[in-house]
């Protein structure tokens, strides 16, 4: 069974950090990359367990730090149909970590894992199922020494099969594992998918929707500009514009901030996360012509916010709320043209740092439902999968994808073939439409040509985009408190359940502001409380804000 002296061995020379309390959050472990060694080790068992259980399939493991500075690292694993880790099993990934973090000698952390493994019932006889595992980082400088730590037991102890994919996005690592787990179902006998698989059918995507449309291989944007925030995007965008098969001129797309080679330049003054937070042009980029089109990704490229600069200069925002808006706006339009729109369930899912603006302009222009859930990819993700067949969803951050139901498949089959070639070309779109966006995780390459693809197709400038409705003035702070666990929240986070009265005293600072709204809610990634509020008034918002703040503190 379980070489322990093996184990032992590796334990002693890759765990060096200790009594550090890790913790698996929205995205997985994330700290300083010096203090990753243990939990990386501890993460890597995990994932052969995981793979275990799931009789060999493609497990994939992800080396990141998303937007967080150059010096962090972080790690998270993937299902084999390229989803979060299975909520069940992220207190086992806490549990391990902390137990190799804590223990006096091995036997400590050993006893955790033979626990583990007698719970889940996993069968460690090696030969009788081989684990598989599928690993990627991102540009990060620590990653390689954190990748010989993740793998360092695979395949000495657990005899597993490990594929490193090197550096890619995060979005291409959960489709590789997807597609890999999809060929080998299928009886493929070398399964393993690359990245070349991932560009060759997001191009094709491309392609087909733009000659199924007859649209000029050419975009309706004169130039997009994409800052990549000095990180793995830039240089896997280039590979794609890069192939034969990309068709678009490439004059129309340009680059910046792609020094992922310089560590430090890393989502600084640069990404999704600088352009959102600062509402400002990132750092190598100054207006150009009016009708250009930003966008920023963030440092592992699921992440992708818009922005232009108007005539008069100043600099518009084109975030997660828009992207959501325009693709349902575009969609709900194609359902109604097929005449689908009564069997097919098309809606929109937010969290509750949406402008209300956006909110109220689905509901009431677009007629379409909203859900609203917990911030963090995956319940929004839950919330699309389980209530619609086209599942838009977006955090205003950028993060977001569509999620097309199985029934939505057979649906548009089904009315293909009864159409014998002459299919309605609402149709036809909808078929392409639904193979351009990335079906495992939101993914800044994807959506990027998803919304170029939208905007070519209605023939819309960037602020024909914009001004579908307009964003009520806002403002969200950062605040340190004492301890942030006491924020509990209800209602979707918008509701603070504890502290005891303190949501009575923010309902009325809200009642005081026209279009007043304001929630509080503790980050699951910082040891701070975030404190949202929009309201009509731009000239009151700091007020406003700044009261529910002095609540809280
Ligand atoms: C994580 C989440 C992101 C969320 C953010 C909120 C994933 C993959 N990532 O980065 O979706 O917007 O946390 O951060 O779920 P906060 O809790 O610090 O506000
Ligand atoms: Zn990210």
């Amino acid at each position: 069974k379980l070489n322990q002296e093996q184990l032992r061995k590796i334990y002693d020379d890759t765990c060096r950090t200790k009594n550090v309390q890790y913790s698996y959050g929205t995205a997985g472990f994330r700290t300083v990359a010096k203090d990753l060694d243990t939990v990386m080790f501890t993460t890597g068992i995990l994932a052969v367990l995981r793979s275990l259980k799931l009789q060999g399939q493609y497990v994939g493991v992800m080396i990141t730090a998303s937007h967080n500075p150059y010096q962090d690292n972080g790690v998270k694993i993937v299902e084999p149909d390229g989803s979060m880790l299975l909520a069940t099993w992220e207190p086992y990934a806490m549990q391990l970590a902390n137990a190799a973090s804590f223990a006096t000698d091995f036997e400590g952390f050993y006893a955790e894992l033979v626990k583990l493994i007698g719970h889940e019932k996993i069968d460690l006889d090696v030969g009788t199922v081989v684990p598989h595992i599928v690993v990627g980082r991102d540009s990060r400088e620590s990653s390689p020494f954190l990748l010989r730590c993740l793998t360092s037991t695979m395949a000495s102890v657990f005899h597993a099969q490990v594929v490193d994919l090197g550096c890619v996005t995060t979005p291409q690592l959960h489709y590789i594992t997807d597609l890999s787990n999809k060929r080998a179902q299928e009886g493929d006998s070398a399964p393993v998918a690359t990245e070349q698989d991932y560009y060759s059918f997001f191009i094709g995507a491309f392609n087909d929707l733009f000659s199924t449309c007859q649209i000029e291989k050419s975009l309706s944007v004169p130039k997009l500009f994409v800052d990549t925030a000095n990180g793995i995007g830039g240089p896997q965008l280039k590979k794609l514009l890069a192939s034969p098969d990309w068709v678009v001129p490439a004059d129309q797309i340009e680059i910046t901030n792609d020094k992922s080679d310089v560590p430090e330049l890393l989502n600084f003054e640069c990404g999704a996360d600088y352009v959102k937070t600062n509402q400002k042009l990132p750092k190598g980029l100054c207006p150009s012509s009016f009708d250009a089109l930003y966008c920023s990704f963030d440092g592992d490229a699921d992440r992708v916010v818009f922005y232009y600069v108007d005539s008069k200069s100043k600099f518009h925002l084109l975030d997660g709320d828009k992207i959501s808006t325009l693709l349902a706006k575009f969609l709900s339009k194609q359902l109604q043209l097929a005449n689908l729109e009564h069997s097919l369930k098309i809606g929109v899912v937010q969290t509750a740092y949406a402008n209300g603006s956006s909110t109220t302009y689905i509901k009431d222009e677009l007629h379409c439902p909203v859900s609203c859930t917990k911030t963090g990819v995956k319940h929004l993700h839950h919330e699309a999968v389980t209530q619609y067949d086209i599942g838009i969803y977006f955090e205003a951050n950028g993060h977001g994808t569509i999620i097309f139901s199985e029934k939505f498949h057979q649906v548009i089959e089904s009315e293909l073939s009864k159409s014998h070639g002459n299919s309605p070309l609402a149709l036809r779109t909808l078929s392409c439409f639904a193979k351009l966006i990335n079906q495992t995780v939101g993914d800044a390459i994807s959506d990027m040509l998803a919304v170029l693809a939208t905007l070519s197709i209605l023939q819309m400038a960037p602020m024909d985009w914009d001004k579908e409705y307009t964003d009520l003035p806002n403002k969200l702070v950062k605040c340190i408190v004492h301890d942030r666990s006491i924020f509990q929240t209800t209602d979707q986070e918008r509701k603070l359940q504890n502290p005891a009265g303190l949501q009575t005293k923010i309902d009325s600072v809200i009642a005081k502001y026209a279009m007043g709204r304001s929630f509080v809610r503790a980050s699951g990634t910082e040891d701070a409380v975030r404190v949202y509020a929009e309201c009509q008034d731009p000239s009151k918002l700091d007020q406003f804000c700044n009261e529910v703040v002095e609540y809280v503190k």
